[in-house]
C-alpha cells in the first residue's frame, strides 16, 4: 500500500527496534513528527536544546549498544546538535542523527537555514546520507544502522528534505541487516600470543573501548586476566569494566596521572592492548605505551583494522572481536601467578581508593563519593559530565564490575544531564547518579526539565566551586596567580533544581555527606544537590596552594 515517506521512516525505525527518539522540533521535519504522533512503538522525548537531544541519544546508545536516535531541525538545530556527533565519534558510541533539510529544489541555493551536511560532518561522522528518493528510505535507514554499529561504532547522519517526507511511495520497511563482526581467532595466531604471554614476566593488559562493556565482555576480561595472571589497567572512562577491588586491578588510565604511577606501568615487559584505540588520554599523551615504538613489545587486538598501526607499531597486530579474543585467552590458561607484579600495580591504587577526610576540613566531592560507595545499589549507573569533579569518583569509588559508568571519553562538557535522563528512562529500576560541575550544569542542566517531564529519576550532585575548575588548574600551573575567564557566579542550585520540580538539597560540610546522600537516594524522583565545594581542592591530586607553591 502506498505510504507517506515519513510514515515509512517511522515504521523502519520500529522495525530496527527503536522504542525512543530524542528531539527538538523544527519546521523542517513536521511530517516525521506527525508520523511519530501515531506510533505506539516509539516514544518521542522532547528536549530543551539540540545538544541535549543529541547527548541523550549518545547516552542511550552507550547503554544499549544500539544507535541512539535524535531528530533535529536544519541549520540551527544541526549546529546545536553537532557536539553530540563529535562525542559519538570520540567515544565510539552508535548514534543516528536525523536532520530536516530544505526542500529538494532549494538544495544548493544557500536557502534559509541550509547547510551541506556532508561538508559539515565530513571529519566526524561515519556517513552522511541525503535521502532524495523516498523509495530508498528503508535501504538508507538499514545502512545507517549497520554503519553506526559496525566496528568502530560511531555517528551517522541522515538528511531528510522537507518535501521528500511528504512523498507517497510504494515501499516496505525492510528488516535490519546483520552487522559485521570479527570471527574467532585462528589457532596459530592464538598460539603466538600465548607463547609471548608465557615468556613475559611483567605483562600488562590495557582493556577498553566500547565493545567490552557488556556483561559478556566483562566476564571474558576477568576470566582472561585470572587465567594468565594479567594485571588489568582500564582505558579512559571505562573504569567500570573490571572489579576495582580485584587483586589484578591496576587502575584507570585517566588524564594527568602522577608520574610515579605512569613509571610503574612502564616497567611492564609486554603490553596486551585489547579493544582500545589507545587514545591520547589513555596513553598519557602517547607515552604509555610510547608512540610510535613502545619500549616493550605490544600486542594490539581490535576489531577495526583502521585502529591498529595508526599511532603505534605493534609487535603483533590482530584484527579480532575483543570479546571472542578474551574468551579464547581464558579458555587456554597459562602462567596464572604473577603475584609480585600484580601487587606492584594494584597496591598503590587500592591505597588511594579509600577516602579519608582532608586535614584542612574543606569540602570536595570526596565525602559524597565515600557515602555513595557505602550506600548505592550494586548495579547503579554513574553518569559524569566533563571536569575535575569526576576525578574523585574515579579515584575513590570501587566500581564492582556490575556498576555502569557513562562518562565522556571525548571530554565534552554538557553530556551529563541529558545522558543521565537517557539512562534513567532506559533503566527505570536502577539508581542513576549524576556528577556535574557548576560549568556543565549550566550548559545542558536545563534538561532536568526533561527529566521531570518524563519521570526520569536522576540524582544529580553539582560540584559548585564557582569556577571552570579544570581550566583554572591548567591556568594556575601555566600562568601562576593570573586567574582570568574562569570564575563563575552561580545560582543557588538547590533552589534552581527545585524550580524545575526536583528535590533541591544543599551540602556544605563534610559531616553532612552521608545524611544528604541517604536523603537523595531515598527520594522517589529527581534530586539536585548543590555541593558547595572549595576551589582550593582543584583536583584529587592538587590544591591551588600546591600549584602556586
Ligand atoms: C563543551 C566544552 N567546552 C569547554 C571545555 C573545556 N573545559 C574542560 S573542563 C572545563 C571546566 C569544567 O568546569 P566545571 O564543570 O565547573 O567542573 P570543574 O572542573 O570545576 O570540576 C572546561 C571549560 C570542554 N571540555 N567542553
Amino acid at each position: 500500500m502506498p505510504r507517506r515517506a515519513a510514515d515509512l521512516l517511522v515504521d523502519c525505525l520500529a522495525a530496527h527496534g527503536v522504542d525512543r527518539v530524542y528531539c527538538v522540533p523544527g519546521e523542517s521535519y513536521l511530517a516525521v513528527l506527525d508520523a511519530l504522533h501515531d506510533s505506539n512503538a516509539i516514544q518521542t522525548v522532547v528536549c530543551r536544546h539540540e545538544s541535549g537531544a543529541g547527548f541523550a541519544a549518545v547516552g542511550d546508545g552507550k547503554l544499549t549498544g544500539r544507535p541512539g536516535i535524535a531528530f533535529v531541525s536544519r541549520g540551527p538545530g544541526a549546529t546545536n546538535a553537532s557536539i553530540a556527533v563529535h562525542v559519538a565519534e570520540q567515544d565510539a558510541a552508535p548514534l543516528i542523527l536525523f536532520i530536516g533539510q530544505v526542500p529538494r529544489e532549494e538544495i544548493g541555493r544557500h536557502s534559509f537555514q541550509e547547510i551541506d551536511y556532508g561538508k559539515m560532518f565530513g571529519d566526524i561522522a561515519k556517513g552522511v546520507h541525503l535521502i532524495q528518493d523516498a523509495r530508498r528510505v528503508p535501504e538508507i535507514v538499514a545502512r545507517a544502522f549497520v554503519e553506526a554499529m559496525s566496528p568502530t561504532p560511531g555517528p551517522v547522519i541522515v538528511v531528510l528534505p522537507e518535501d521528500m517526507q511528504e512523498d507517497v511511495v510504494e515501499a516496505k520497511a525492510t528488516e535490519p541487516v546483520p552487522v559485521p563482526h570479527g570471527g574467532p581467532v585462528a589457532a596459530e595466531e592464538m598460539e603466538k600470543i600465548l607463547s609471548r604471554l608465557a615468556q613475559a614476566e611483567r605483562p600488562l593488559l590495557i582493556a577498553g573501548g566500547a565493545g567490552l562493556g557488556t556483561a559478556r565482555g566483562r566476564t571474558a576480561l576477568r576470566q582472561a586476566s585470572e587465567a594468565h595472571g594479567l594485571p588489568v589497567a582500564l582505558t579512559f572512562k571505562r573504569q567500570d569494566y573490571f572489579p576495582n577491588t580485584h587483586p589484578h586491578y591496576a587502575g584507570h588510565l585517566g588524564f594527568k596521572m602522577p608520574k610515579v604511577a605512569v613509571d610503574r606501568y612502564l616497567q611492564s615487559d609486554l603490553i596486551l592492548a585489547v579493544g582500545t584505540r589507545l587514545g591520547e588520554a589513555t596513553t598519557q599523551g602517547y607515552t604509555l605505551p610510547a608512540a610510535p615504538h613502545p619500549r616493550q613489545p605490544m600486542i594490539h587486538v581490535h576489531d577495526d583494522a583502521r585502529q591498529i598501526g595508526r599511532n603505534y607499531a605493534a609487535a603483533h597486530a590482530l584484527i579480532a572481536d575483543p570479546i571472542l579474543f578474551l574468551e579464547a585467552l581464558a579458555a587456554q590458561p597459562g602462567k596464572s601467578k604473577r603475584a609480585e607484579w600484580t601487587r606492584t600495580l594494584h597496591e598503590p591504587v587500592a591505597k588511594t581508593m579509600a577516602w579519608s577526610a582532608p586535614a584542612d576540613g574543606l569540602l570536595d566531592m570526596g565525602p559524597v563519593v565515600a557515602a555513595l560507595a557505602k550506600s548505592v545499589e550494586k548495579d547503579a549507573i554513574f553518569v559524569t559530565d566533563a571536569g575535575n569533579f569526576a576525578g574523585w569518583l574515579h579515584r575513590h569509588f570501587p566500581f564492582s564490575g556490575e556498576h555502569t559508568l557513562v562518562g565522556c571519553v571525548g571530554g565534552a562538557m554538557g553530556i551529563g544531564m541529558p545522558a543521565a535522563v537517557a539512562a534513567a528512562l532506559r533503566h527505570p529500576g536502577r539508581q542513576v547518579i549524576l556528577f556535574l560541575g557548576d560549568g556543565g550544569a549550566l550548559m545542558t542542566g536545563s534538561e532536568v526539565a526533561t527529566a521531570v517531564q518524563y519521570g526520569a529519576k536522576v540524582k544529580a550532585f553539582i560540584s559548585n566551586n564557582g569556577s571552570y575548575g579544570t581550566i583554572r588548574m591548567h591556568q594556575e600551573a601555566a600562568y601562576k596567580r593570573r586567574v582570568h575567564g574562569t570564575d563563575l557566579a552561580n545560582p543557588n542550585f538547590a533552589k534552581w533544581g527545585a524550580s524545575f520540580g526536583a528535590l533541591g538539597l544543599t551540602l556544605n560540610k563534610i559531616a553532612d555527606a552521608p545524611k544528604i546522600v541517604e536523603q537523595t537516594l531515598a527520594h522517589d524522583g529527581c534530586v539536585v544537590v548543590d555541593v558547595v565545594t572549595a576551589v582550593e581542592h582543584i583536583s584529587p591530586f592538587a590544591t591551588i596552594s600546591s600549584l602556586r607553591g
